[in-house]
């Protein structure tokens, strides 16, 4: 594979990371191989691929050559050794739970993750042998007395999907590597390689979810996990070879490859113009709360500047009157659409509690901080004076209908 831009800046390794046309018929845009096989020179050659003692491509759901480019772009960007590609964000993560935990073992998991995440923790592994403690993992004294002999690996999000925690990963890393065998994963899907490098911090292993930002154009389902190179063959020879098999396509790989050129660009716009939508909500009068890591507001702000680039394109706010008044606001969106996922180009709000975090129970919503009335809007590519006009435009609706519904109320007509 051709190394020539590993010095380079992050935008130049995103675009020519691994390639050159020069080995290609000229072709700027790397092919894809859509081989789901690979022939053998000789049968002995053969061999020696499957007893991992040869180099080469020989089944797809192991190795692909155009996975193998997007791997090392991957890898490089997030300052790791080497990269797996996985079908969904999903597949990246219980690959990587299956692979580093068996039965007996103990994982500390912060307190708010995606829902499907927890649901994997609660009625996968953990119904599996692997105990599940949740910890608040920004309370290092509760994360030193959580640690076990049994530990085995630390994992979270930071920010947090829907509620923006955010952790330390190079304080929670310190003190996790205290002991041996125990491995910090961290997911890094909100912020991208762009804003936040948690290998870099002290992580062993980062996985996202690429069908968000990294690929950034809502037109695939993704997964990646970026370790050094033992634990990321690990993670491939058993996550995905023989306990998931969730490869991702080479034309996914693709896109996702078309998507990592721009990611710069687009993190940038992404954040500018969600630093500008939470500043208007922030002073808004329907509005309770707004969280988002670069108001000064953020109670973690500090800890936002000093971990990442920017702040992200994530925004999660309550508004007067919770759920109910939310509700109006979201049905009352015209440019925003409301739709799960994030991103993507287009501007998106959904809610929580009932979409992507329905795996938690009302009591687990609230053990672990996601209420009811949080939105979530995951802000687009748009113009960012056009957001603002729609979100605008739904806040007044929604606050005449509460002055409505006040004016019609028993003690109003009295
Ligand atoms: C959503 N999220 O929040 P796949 N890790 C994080 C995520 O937000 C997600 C995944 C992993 C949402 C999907 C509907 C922090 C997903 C899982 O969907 O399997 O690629 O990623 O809206």
């Amino acid at each position: 594979m051709n190394n020539k831009h590993s010095t380079c800046g992050f935008s130049t390794r995103a675009i020519h990371h691994g390639y050159d046309p020069k080995d290609h018929h000229g072709a700027l845009v790397p092919p894809i191989y859509l081989s789901a096989t690979f022939a053998f020179p000789t049968v002995e050659y053969g061999a020696a691929c499957f007893a991992g003692e040869a180099s080469g491509h020989f089944y797809t759901r192991i190795s692909n050559p155009t996975l193998a480019l997007l791997e090392s772009r991957m890898a490089t960007l997030e300052g790791g050794e080497a990269a797996v590609a996985f079908s969904s964000g999903m597949g990246a993560i219980a690959a990587t739970f299956w692979t580093l935990l068996r039965p007996g073992d103990e994982v500390i998991v912060s307190q708010t993750l995606y829902g499907c995440t927890f649901a994997l923790l609660h009625h996968g592994i953990g119904e599996f042998g692997i105990k599940v403690r949740h910890v608040d993992l920004t309370d290092l004294a509760a994360l030193q007395a959580a640690l076990s002999p049994a530990t085995r690996m630390i994992y979270c999000e930071t920010p947090a999907n829907p509620n923006l925690r955010l952790i330390d990963i190079a304080a929670v890393a310190r003190l996790a590597h205290q002991q041996p065998n125990v491995t910090v994963v961290v997911d890094n899907t909100y912020c991208t390689p762009y804003l936040q490098r948690p290998l870099e911090l002290g992580a062993d292993v980062v996985v996202h979810s690429a069908t968000k930002y990294l690929s950034g154009h809502g037109d695939i389902t993704a997964g990646i996990a970026v370790s050094n190179q033992a634990l990321a063959q690990r993670i491939r020879l058993q996550g995905l070879k023989d306990l998931t098999g969730a490869v991702m396509s080479p034309q996914d790989a693709s896109l996702l490859m078309r998507g990592l050129k721009t990611l710069a660009l687009r993190m940038d716009r992404h954040c500018s113009n969600a630093q500008a939508l939470a500043e208007a909500l922030q002073v808004h009068p329907a509005v309770e709360s707004v969280i988002y890591p670069g108001l000064r507001s953020f109670p973690q702000y500090e800890l936002a500047t000093r971990q990442m680039k920017l702040p992200g394109g994530m925004i999660a706010f309550e508004l007067k009157g919770g759920i109910e008044t939310g509700r109006r606001f979201m049905n009352a969106l015209q440019l925003f659409t409301r739709a799960v996922s994030l991103g993507d180009a287009e501007s998106l709000a959904q809610h929580p509690a009932s979409m992507t975090h329905s795996t938690y129970t009302p009591e687990q919503l609230a053990q672990h901080g996601i209420s009811e009335g949080l939105v979530r809007l995951s802000v687009g590519l748009e113009d960012v004076a056009d957001l603002l006009a729609d979100v605008d435009q739904a806040l007044a609706k929604c606050a005449r209908a509460s002055v409505r519904k006040a004016a019609m109320a028993p003690s109003a007509v009295r």
